[in-house]
Order: structure tokens, then C-alpha cells, then sequence
């Protein structure tokens, strides 16, 4: 870590050390026992594989609340105002904690970091105030935006959607807030920007008119790709799939939906997926099935990485501590070659009884380590070869004769017909071997 970034900011994590990597039989829980920044595993260090950010809005604006009662987190820099001044201040303890996790990214949302204004022009003053003191932490810490976005949901007027709201005016609005994010997104060298579609989405068709939404929002997105395309802006664009929640009905489903939306709109060069795995779970998917459709598909962009809870229906945003889902899914990640312009955000917040600061050292060391803990173990698993190897050999009957003539175009119906009915009945089928590989899988953590 570049001496710089040992600075600290505000004196609200006196009591916490800088997060370091002290190997698997520390007994320090403020310490990584798998992540160790530096350290090169297959080919690259383990920060440049992660690429991990830390998440504004659950870290620094989350207080808690839910629909039963007020929030419960109390932090001692907040002076309980929404004001620019506020906004300006929390950047600083932002930037300390990012920098005593010692993870090189963070993301934001536009209302994140800094209070709408009396009006709109006030509102984008308001913006460009903060971002250019985020601009200079960056500079003075080395901490990068993975990625910036825009929240088109919280305020009313987002209440029936933003670009596939029935009110044009709202349209407006929203190409205004993209529009100044993506200039916020050059201005701070934003590697991505990240559309989730928050209330995209119906709730019934008796007040619906699916098609005219869908077509909005593909207009939408050529406008942003127009405008990005024209500022220079060359951060990758993204599309958060989520299947419900806050709409019943949400437009981004997972993630073969977007893809046919994408091509529908002749848009699918243009943006890829951040894959969430609490969403997947939503939409009552694999987490690793929805990064594999990515892959399979060329649009694996970069990960929300949270976890949720398999018996129940919605959010909860907790930090990942799976660390064999961690090890699959990347797999899949490197499988792809990795991250390019993607990463890791801990999209993630701590539970609304874990009250202290520390909490939030916790939550974050437990999801870094079981991200890097999977790095290993897939690294583990890539080196060995075994389970690819399983794979190939699956299809070996691909790999010859009627299995090759199929795959490269030259069989059709009547000499597949000729060959089967000579044959009298297909070959017998090989053991798929689910227990073993399972067995296997897990001999490697
Ligand atoms: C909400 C989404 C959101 C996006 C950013 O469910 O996960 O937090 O990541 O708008
Ligand atoms: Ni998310
Ligand atoms: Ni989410």
C-alpha cells in the first residue's frame, strides 16, 4: 500500500487498525486471513482479480430502517442534516474507511453522495460540489471508482418508474440524472456505469402498456450510449438484472431477460451485466447460473457481491460469506478471462442490530475473505484441470463422427435418420457423476 493511503482522514476509526493480511490461523478478526493484496495467484495479484469497492448508499447512508420502525445505526459524523456542507464532510470518513480496508474501488449513486437542491439546477450544483472533493480523496488515496449510477427510485416522483414511467416529464428528469452522472463518471475516470432498474418494472396490466415501456427504455439507453459516446466517456455500461422487488412485475428479470432485451434493441454490443447474488436468488436462479449465461453470452461485466437468504423472498443484502459459492463463481470468472473493467462491490449492508463501527470492518473483511478465500480455491481447481477435463469428455461424442457432422452444419434430419436407423438404438449413456464431482469440488477446499 502506497504511503499516501496510510493517511487518515477523520479520527471515527482511531480504534481500528489498517486491515492486513496475517495468514489463515490468525486469531486477529480485524485481519484478512485470505486476502493478502499483493500476492499472485494464477498469473495476477489477488487485488487485480477481486478489484473490490466498497458501496456508498449501505455503508454511509443505510441507517437500518425498515417498515416496522426508524433506523438504529447512529454515526457519530452524521450532523442529522441533508445539506452539501454534510455531504462534503462524510466523503472524508469514506475515504478513511475505504483506505484501512485497503481495497482499491468504490460506487455511488448520485443521491448518495450529495442532497437534491431546491430545484434542478441546484440539484446538479449540489453534485458537482461533492465530486470534486471526491476527486481529490481519490487523488490523495489511489481509490478508483468501479462504478457510478444514478438513483431513478427513492423520490416520489420515480414512484410509477424513470424511463419507463407513462409521464414523459419523468423521462426528462431521468436524462438529466444520467446525463450528469455520466459526465461525474468521466470527471472521477469511472471504469463503469451501472444502470439497476429500480421501480422498471409493473405492478398490473390493467394500467400498463408493456410494449410502449419497453420501447422507452430501449430509447433510453441509445440516448445514454449517444451521449457517452460524445463526452468520451469509455467506461463499460451495465444492466443489473433484479426479478422483483420493488416492482412485482421488473422489466430486468435476470439475466436472459436482458439479454433478449438487449438484442431486441440492438443494444447488446453496447452493454453488458452486473450480476447480483442476491438477485439471482430472487429470480430463483444459480448466482452462478446467471454469471454462466453471462459468459456463454459474451456480457460477464462485473458483480454485486452480496448474499441472500434462500428462505425468504426478498433483498437482504448480506455480506458473502459462502466461500464455496464464492470459489464457483469464480470459476466462471476466470473462465472468462476475468474482470476487465468489472469487479467486486460489496453491495452488502450489516443488520440493523450491528451497531458499531466495527460492524462495518467486519462485514466487509468477512466478504473480502470469502471472495478471496474462493480465488484460491478456484485457482486450486483451474490449475488441476480435473473438472474441465470431466466436462470435455462428456461430449467426446461430439468430438467425432455424427457428433462432428452435427456441430459443424453438415448433418440434417434424413442422414441423422439413416445413421440411427442402422444403428437400431443410441449408445448407452455415461454415468453424469454428480457425486463425485461434488466430492471432488469439495476436496479442493
Ligand atoms: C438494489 C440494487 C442497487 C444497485 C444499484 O437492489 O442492488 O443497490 O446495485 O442501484
Ligand atoms: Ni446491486
Ligand atoms: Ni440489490
Amino acid at each position: 500500500m502506497k504511503p499516501a493511503a496510510r493517511q487518515s482522514f477523520t479520527k471515527h476509526f482511531e480504534k481500528i487498525p489498517h486491515i492486513a493480511y496475517e495468514g489463515a490461523d490468525s486469531d486477529n478478526p480485524l485481519s484478512y486471513r485470505w486476502y493478502n493484496a499483493d500476492e499472485v495467484i494464477a498469473g495476477k495479484k489477488m487485488k487485480d482479480h477481486l478489484r473490490m469497492a466498497v458501496c456508498y448508499w449501505h455503508t454511509f447512508r443505510g441507517t437500518a430502517l425498515d417498515i416496522f420502525g426508524p433506523g438504529t445505526l447512529v454515526r457519530a459524523w452524521e450532523d442529522g442534516s441533508n445539506s452539501v456542507d454534510m455531504a462534503v464532510k462524510r466523503t472524508e470518513v469514506v475515504f478513511d474507511f475505504i483506505t484501512r480496508l485497503g481495497l482499491p474501488f468504490y460506487c455511488f449513486h448520485d443521491r448518495d453522495v450529495a442532497p437534491e437542491g431546491a430545484n434542478l439546477t441546484e440539484t446538479n450544483k449540489n453534485l458537482w460540489a461533492v465530486a470534486k472533493r471526491l476527486k481529490e480523496l481519490q487523488a490523495a488515496t489511489g481509490v478508483k471508482l468501479l462504478w457510478g449510477t444514478a438513483n431513478m427510485f427513492s423520490h416520489p416522483r420515480f414512484s410509477q418508474g424513470a424511463a419507463t414511467s407513462p409521464n414523459a416529464d419523468v423521462f426528462a428528469y431521468c436524462a438529466n440524472s444520467v446525463k450528469e452522472m455520466l459526465d461525474v463518471s468521466k470527471f472521477l475516470g469511472g471504469e463503469n456505469y451501472v444502470f439497476w432498474g429500480g421501480r422498471e418494472g409493473y405492478n398490473t396490466l390493467l394500467n400498463t402498456d408493456m410494449a410502449r415501456e419497453s420501447d422507452h427504455a430501449g430509447a433510453f439507453f441509445h440516448m445514454a450510449a449517444d451521449y457517452a459516446k460524445k463526452i468520451g466517456f469509455k467506461g463499460q455500461f451495465l444492466i443489473e438484472p433484479k426479478a422483483m422487488e420493488p416492482t412485482k412485475h421488473q422489466y430486468d428479470f435476470d439475466a436472459a431477460t436482458c439479454l433478449a432485451f438487449l438484442r431486441r434493441y440492438g443494444l447488446e454490443k453496447t452493454i453488458k451485466l452486473n450480476i447480483e447474488q442476491n438477485h439471482a436468488l430472487l429470480a430463483g436462479k444459480d448466482f452462478c447460473h446467471e454469471l454462466d449465461v453471462c459468459r456463454i453470452n459474451g456480457v460477464l461485466g462485473s458483480v454485486d457481491a452480496n448474499r441472500g437468504d434462500a428462505m425468504n423472498g426478498w433483498d437482504t443484502d448480506q455480506f458473502p460469506n459462502d466461500y464455496r459459492e464464492c470459489a464457483q463463481a469464480m470459476l466462471i470468472i476466470l473462465k472468462n478471462g476475468g474482470f476487465t473493467s468489472g469487479g467486486l462491490n460489496f453491495d452488502a449492508k450489516v443488520r440493523r442490530d450491528s451497531y458499531d463501527v466495527e460492524d462495518m470492518f467486519h462485514g466487509h473483511i468477512c466478504g473480502v475473505d470469502a471472495w478471496a478465500r474462493g480465488l484460491r480455491i478456484a485457482a486450486k481447481i483451474a490449475k488441476a484441470g480435473k473438472i474441465d477435463k470431466f466436462i470435455k469428455d462428456r461430449y467426446a461424442s461430439y468430438d467425432k463422427g455424427v457428433g462432428k457432422e452435427i456441430e459443424s452444419g453438415k448433418a440434417t434430419f434424413e442422414s441423422l435418420q439413416e445413421y440411427i436407423l442402422k444403428k437400431g438404438e443410441a449408445a448407452g449413456n455415461a454415468s453424469a457423476r454428480q457425486e463425485y464431482l461434488e466430492n471432488l469440488f469439495n476436496s479442493y477446499c
